[in-house]
């Protein structure tokens, strides 16, 4: 059986589940440029954090792709909620969805960082609804999250990657086992 938790290093691990359910200081949503709640993890963090984050995201006047902005998680056991938007791939991977998806990361660490937040939980942006590659997707994540620890060595304690499907965990795993050794 496939062990559902995998701590790869001090810095980053990896958990295969819900992301509302984790007690951090911010979880990461997979969200679209209204801000206003969807499908996918959208939808599930949007109805366990209650009507209040609505209205917070109803404040926000939206968000574009690649872009990223910050809430309260309310009723979530998370302290905050990054929203950013993700690029619709619709299984194709150019430079604009590889920049885009980049841009997320680099975003919502960046919020991370002015809000002096330490463990964050990122779920697989993109790569339900909007389509973009699994495969691809998780080397972004995985090299845009190495290169931010490794300038920012002091920042962070942690960095969850949230995945939900078997075979996001099968990728990551072999990915971050190659990647942050040693970190
Ligand atoms: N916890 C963690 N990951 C989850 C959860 C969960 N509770 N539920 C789904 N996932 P998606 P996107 C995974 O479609 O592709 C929404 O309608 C899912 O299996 O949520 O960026 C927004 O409003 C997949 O691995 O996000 C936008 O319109 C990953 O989260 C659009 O979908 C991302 O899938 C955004 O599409």
């Amino acid at each position: 059986m496939t062990k559902r938790r995998e701590r790869m290093s001090d810095k980053v691990s990896l958990y295969k589940g819900d992301i509302t359910i984790l007690e951090v200081d911010a979880i990461v949503n997979a969200a679209n440029s209204s801000l206003l709640g969807g499908g996918g993890v959208d939808g599930c963090i949007h109805k366990a954090a209650g009507s209040c984050l609505y209205d917070e995201c109803h404040s926000l006047n939206g968000c574009e792709t690649g872009k990223a902005k910050i809430t309260c998680g309310y009723d979530l056991p998370a302290r905050y909620v990054i929203h950013t938007v993700g690029p619709v791939a619709r299984g194709h991977v150019g430079n604009a969805e590889t920049n885009d998806l980049t841009s997320c990361y680099q975003n919502s660490l960046k919020l991370v960082m002015e809000h002096g937040l330490s463990t964050v939980a990122f779920p697989c942006i993109s790569t339900g609804i909007y389509g973009f590659p699994n495969e691809p997707a998780a080397d972004i994540a995985l090299n845009t999250v190495k290169s931010w620890i490794e300038e920012n060595p002091d920042k962070i304690t942690r960095v969850i990657f949230c995945v939900f499907l078997e075979t996001d965990f099968t990728i990551y795993k072999k990915k971050m086992s190659a990647l942050f050794q040693g970190m």
